[in-house]
């Protein structure tokens, strides 16, 4: 048992060594510490034996157990410095100036966090929905709680086509339709293109991306929105985020919140990307209205249910240190070609 406990311990060695990624580790974890893992196996292998020999053993065979989980998880802890490490080094060395690396083509970075937020998301039973870039007055606005001459119209200025359809502001639009497709329970994320009729700056685009999610079964809380958003924003930038939460009105959540991220770009003393706030508005979310989930098809009375709207357009700039909306919708290959090596 002596010469099995050493050639683990060995074989541990070599493997935590040599993990790459968190793939890696993860079978790492589960051929050493999982049911029929290697160390589990030393634990049955335990019964065979007799008398002190078996206290004796029994403390190596626990030794070994948490030296393989502190030796797990300090190599998941470096390989996330490493991956933070290297996101800051592209942040930092993203420059519109500089020419093209390479004739090939790259991801657009709203692409790049597109995926990543999909994987995160369906990681956790989510399933990714698509929705139209051109719908109406009802889904975008009416079944939103948002009836006809509603104030909170004047937010969302938009596009509106000769047929009397509109291109969507919000993926909020989506909501009806989808909980229509699929009643309750629900859990689903929607990323989509929005248009808004308004001035562009640094911050703002009349093009750009959300990405909305919702949550419908019985029992959903506050809790359950809060802890979705904060796992979602640390897989996202792979370390914690400071994060504020105000009160927000949408008529279609009550309560309804705005959560703020501290500007990346500017480390929180206030820069043209976050309007000289330190804070950037990133997503917007609630507990759904009642009136949303009946013209959902929904009993309100049986379940609840969270929505949020990520600026996934804010997002890319925050992850990537793009200080100017702009240059995402600008079709510049000297800018958008730096992002090939994802
Ligand atoms: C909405 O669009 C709501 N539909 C969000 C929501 C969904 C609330 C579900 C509650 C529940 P808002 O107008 O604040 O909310 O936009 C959401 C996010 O989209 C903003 O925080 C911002 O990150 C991004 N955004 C909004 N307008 C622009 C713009 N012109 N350019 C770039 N990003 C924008």
């Amino acid at each position: 048992m002596e010469e099995k406990i050493k050639e683990i311990r060995r074989r541990l060695d070599d493997a935590v060594t040599r993990a790459a990624d968190s793939d890696a580790i993860e079978q790492i974890r589960v051929s050493f510490l999982g049911k029929k893992g290697m160390v589990t196996d030393l634990l049955k292998d335990l019964k065979e034996v007799d008398g002190a020999a078996k206290k004796e053993f029994g403390m190596k065979i626990n030794l070994l157990k948490s030296e393989a989980e502190k030796r797990i998880a300090e190599r998941v802890d470096a390989l996330k410095q490493a991956e933070l490490e290297r996101r800051i080094e592209a942040a930092e060395s993203y420059d519109v100036t500089l020419p093209p690396a390479s004739a090939a083509g790259s991801y657009h970075p709203i692409t790049l966090v597109t995926r990543d937020l999909e994987q995160i998301f369906t990681s956790m039973g989510f399933t990714v929905e698509d929705y139209f870039e051109v719908t109406d007055d009802y889904n975008c606005f009416e079944a939103l709680n948002i009836p006809k001459h509603h104030p909170a119209r004047d937010m969302q200025d938009t596009y509106y086509l000769d047929n009397g359809q509109l291109l969507k502001t919000q993926t909020s639009a989506a909501q009806n339709t989808i909980m229509k497709k699929y009643g309750a329970p629900l859990r689903a994320i929607f990323p989509g293109r929005c248009f808004r009729n308004e001035a562009t700056d640094a911050c703002h685009e009349n093009t750009f991306f959300q990405m909305e999610g919702m949550m419908i079964d019985r029992d959903i809380s506050i809790s359950n929105l809060i802890y979705f958003m904060k796992t979602m924003l640390s897989k996202v930038f792979g370390r914690p985020i400071e994060v504020r939460l105000r009160p927000g009105f949408f008529p279609f959540v009550e309560p309804g919140f705005e959560l703020d991220i501290n500007c990346l770009i500017c480390g929180g003393k206030g820069c043209p990307s976050c309007k000289n706030s330190g804070w950037l508005e990133l997503c917007p979310c609630g507990m759904i209205h009642p009136n949303v989930l009946t013209a959902g098809g929904i009993d309100p009375e049986e379940y609840t249910g969270f929505a949020f709207g990520l600026g996934l357009t804010r997002l890319a700039m925050m992850r990537y240190g793009i200080k100017d909306i702009r240059d995402l919708n600008s079709g510049n290959l000297t800018a958008l070609s730096q992002f090939i090596s994802e």
